[in-house]
């Protein structure tokens, strides 16, 4: 639908201000970066390497570089299928635990290139960097600090080693949209534990790379979630103290990673990693365990439609394929994405901003654009949904405009049934919130923000009703 430009520059003029005011009170705000991530939603993440072949889940870095072989590896598939089944990107584990490297890194030796596969010239992240773009996928890697190969783990020295693998991964599988730095700090070979140098990490990817978004449990960029289980919390907050807090052991509680903090001091959102399987890694003996289609639409509303971000794990297997009971399971899965999101029942219906009897024309409202919204200033307000026919529906969607920050930490909606009125409440909203109830016929919808302390900024409301088909 075309906007009238006034009303657009109605829009850009009150964004300013906001922007404005939000900034004056220090309201930490998400970077471009960011806003390009949470707009990711959902993406892959591929654990491969040695455990592959050991049916490890720690690989003890003394495995041989000859189990590596995948004999069939086509990365082409896994974007095919990645694509397919509606993810925006693919994570890999360029070096695990094991310490092995997918790519024939100079910093080590125990790489693609000792393993026999391809004759000794394979590359997985060369192929798979290529296959992204051909798919129009983003490309990111997993890089473990802790590594139970090197020899100079544990030593001032490997940090430099780390640095440098980084930078080869930077410099010859670039652009990388995501770059994700696991906690874990274990012994390595001579059973020491390493210092690892995080300031000096981070500023080396910041100068190389500024555009990547790094994860690691207190970010700079996303958190990790507090569980391996895919959901985030039903408060979800945008933002994270890590004042005093470390990654890996030292970081904050479980809990406070899965909702974030109120008053938190800095933009860090939340990524729910999650294994289609039971394990990170291919172990044929699972094969019977994927998760099935209605599972995987539960993780991903209780994590994208909990204001986070879905990073789903598919174990590549030892042929170096996608396995079929997974690509079964992914496809259907985006069919239900794409049945139960595909009609929004409030598409066309007029949406209002009622204060005290007064209503006004709420158009950003369900203008499928999550960037234009409407401002509800007070706790009178409320946004009103009347149909001229009575709909049915089971499923609410719900969006703040995050690109100023993330204010509202309550909300209720009203449904008005033949039966009267039912509340629904709920605590955060953020990049989305999706609300399920039993389906019912409703004449009217509500929504109040009873706990407003500043402005709440509302980008879109839908309705659909959502079936397991
Ligand atoms: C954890 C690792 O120890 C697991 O093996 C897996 O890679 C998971 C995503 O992160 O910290």
């Amino acid at each position: 639908m075309r906007k009238p430009i006034l009303f657009v520059i109605a829009m850009i003029a009150a964004g300013t201000i906001i922007f404005a005011q939000q900034t004056k009170n220090k309201v930490p705000l998400p970077s471009m970066q960011q806003l390009a991530w949470h707009n990711m939603e959902y993406y892959w993440f591929a654990h491969f390497g040695p455990n592959t072949f050991t049916g490890n889940e720690w690989g003890h870095g003394d495995e041989k570089e000859e189990i590596f072989n995948p004999a069939e590896l086509d990365c082409r598939q896994w974007c095919r299928l990645a694509k397919a089944a509606g993810a925006k990107g693919i994570i890999i584990t360029a070096k695990h635990h094991d310490g092995f490297c997918l790519w024939p890194s100079k910093y080590s030796t125990h790489t693609v290139r000792e393993s026999s596969w391809r004759n000794s010239k394979g590359d997985v992240l060369k192929e798979l960097s290529a296959a992204c773009k051909e798919y129009g996928l983003k490309f990111g890697v997993y890089i473990s600090p802790w590594d139970r190969n090197h020899p100079q783990y544990g030593t001032a020295a490997y940090n430099d080693v780390f640095v440098k693998m980084m930078k080869e991964l930077f410099t010859n599988y670039g652009p990388i949209w995501e770059l994700w730095w696991d906690g874990a700090n274990g012994e390595g070979p001579n059973g020491k534990r390493q210092v690892y140098d995080w300031k000096r990490y981070e500023d080396v990817i910041r100068k190389i790379s500024p555009q990547t978004v790094i994860f690691s449990d207190i970010g700079p960029d996303c958190r990790w979630v507090g569980n391996e289980s895919g959901f985030a919390g039903t408060t979800n907050w945008n933002y994270l103290d890590t004042a005093g807090f470390k990654r890996g052991e030292g970081a904050p509680p479980l809990d406070t990673l899965n909702s974030g903090n109120r008053f938190g001091k800095n933009w860090i959102p939340a990524e729910c990693d999650v294994s289609i399987r039971p394990g990170w890694f291919y172990h044929s003996a699972e094969d019977t365990m994927v998760k099935s289609p209605a599972q995987l639409f539960d993780l991903y509303l209780k994590s994208v439609g909990r204001g986070a971000n879905l990073l789903l794990n598919i174990p590549p297997n030892g042929r170096g394929l996608i396995s079929a009971s997974d690509s079964v399971a992914l496809m259907g899965f985006k069919k239900l994405l794409d049945n139960n999101f595909k009609n929004n029942l409030i598409k066309s219906t007029q949406l209002n901003v009622v204060t005290d009897n007064q209503s006004m024309l709420a158009p950003s409202l369900n203008d499928g654009d999550a960037t234009s919204f409407e401002t509800i200033k007070t706790s009178t307000s409320s946004v009103l949904v009347k149909f001229a026919q009575p709909i049915t529906a089971n499923c609410i969607v719900l969006q703040e405009a995050i690109q100023l920050g993330q204010t509202i930490a309550d909300f209720t909606i009203m449904l008005s049934t033949d039966n009267g009125l039912e509340e629904i409440r709920g605590t955060t909203i953020g990049k989305k919130r999706i609300i399920t109830f039993a389906a019912r016929k409703i004449n009217q919808v509500s929504i109040h923000f009873p706990g407003i302390t500043s402005p709440a900024l509302l980008s879109e409301v839908g309705a659909y009703l959502m079936s397991g088909e």
